[in-house]
């Protein structure tokens, strides 16, 4: 199919034409960027609200439902399901697959796996242009689910608006050994599984670990007790994330956290060149007795970049 056929397509509103721009966007083919820098003034700014927390707490159980909520009261739904790819959840892909598989048909929701992590600057630049192209197709909402192990999956926390940590009641007691980064990111927390012991004493302790880094004039952060199994407690979830969102939006932290977004890419984008251009000379580079200062200096000089003196002395 010719680019400008699926283009036609994709404005139309055809999921399958989504599909393969998705497709095109996550090789990074040509029309995939030729799409991206055409449509980046003509997106809708969706409300893209991150999923994470450790292995196995019931991410994806909650996930079935907030989309099930979410395509009652939103048009369009967009989803991007991070394939977990680390040892720790090898095997998960395919029950995750299963459980979501039954809201694939819906009309509203268009799901999307990724597991690759491209050439360009990793996972989160990744999920980012998909998210890009979801937002050009005119989604209300992305919800985006990933395994809170490892930076790189914090790195894709960064490119949504909001995030939800999810924990269980065992999180409790473990939280100092948790994973620093996924008490700092959380704008909701979760403590699923609460059909077993001690989930009150676990919210408690995370509202009390919470109030620690909070400053006095923040909000408090809201942490939800739900049963994914059971579908408990999930309509309170939904309204506490209603409400997160007018806050984030009123406050401008929504405002901050897209302009800050919007510079990260810019940083990516120039790394990604700045990388490409100067491979060449590296390979073509003749004295190879220079140290690599020395080189460095000299490949500097024939890009053209202008690094002060002030910067080079202090690196
Ligand atoms: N008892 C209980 N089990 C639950 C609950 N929610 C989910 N589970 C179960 O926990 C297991 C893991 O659920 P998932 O939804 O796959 O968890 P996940 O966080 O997406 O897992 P990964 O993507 O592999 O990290 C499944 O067997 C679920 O049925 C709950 O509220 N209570
Ligand atoms: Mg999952």
């Amino acid at each position: 199919m010719k680019y400008s056929d699926l283009a036609i397509d994709f404005k139309s509103g055809k999921r399958s034409a989504l599909a393969r721009m998705i497709t095109l966007v996550d090789n990074e083919e040509r029309d995939g960027f030729e799409f991206l820098k055409d449509n980046y003034h003509k997106r809708k700014e969706s409300f893209r609200l991150g999923i994470t927390g450790p292995p196995g707490v019931g991410k994806s159980s909650l996930m079935n439902h907030l989309i099930e909520r979410y395509a009652q009261i939103y048009a369009k739904v967009g989803v991007i399901a991070i394939d977990p790819s680390s040892p720790f959840t090898g095997g998960a892909l395919l029950g995750d697959r299963l459980r979501m598989n039954k809201m694939y048909d819906h009309e509203n929701v268009f799901v999307r796996s990724l597991a690759s992590r491209g050439s360009l600057g990793g996972l989160s630049t990744s999920t980012e242009n998909v998210a890009q192209v979801m937002e050009s197709f005119g989604m209300d909402i992305i919800l985006i689910e990933t395994v809170g192990v490892g930076q790189s999956e914090l790195d894709v926390m960064e490119i949504t608006d909001a995030v939800v940590v999810v924990l269980v009641p065992e999180s409790g007691d473990s939280i100092q050994a948790m994973k620093a980064g996924l008490m700092e990111i959380g704008d909701v927390f979760v403590v699923n599984k609460s059909d077993r012991d001690g989930s009150d004493r676990a919210v408690e302790f995370i509202k009390t670990s919470l109030s620690f880094k909070k400053a006095a004039s923040e909000k408090t952060i809201p942490v939800v007790k739900t049963n994914a199994l059971n579908d408990e407690n999930i309509d309170s979830l939904v309204s506490i994330l209603e409400e997160t969102k007018s806050y984030l939006a009123s406050s401008g932290k929504m405002k901050e956290k897209r302009e800050s977004r919007k510079e990260k890419e810019v940083k990516e984008i120039l790394r990604d060149l700045f990388i490409k251009s100067i491979d060449k000379h590296i390979k073509n580079m003749e004295n190879t007795d220079a140290s690599p200062y020395e080189k460095a200096k000299e490949i500097l000089k024939k890009t053209g970049l202008n690094v002060t003196e002030e910067l080079w002395t202090k690196r």
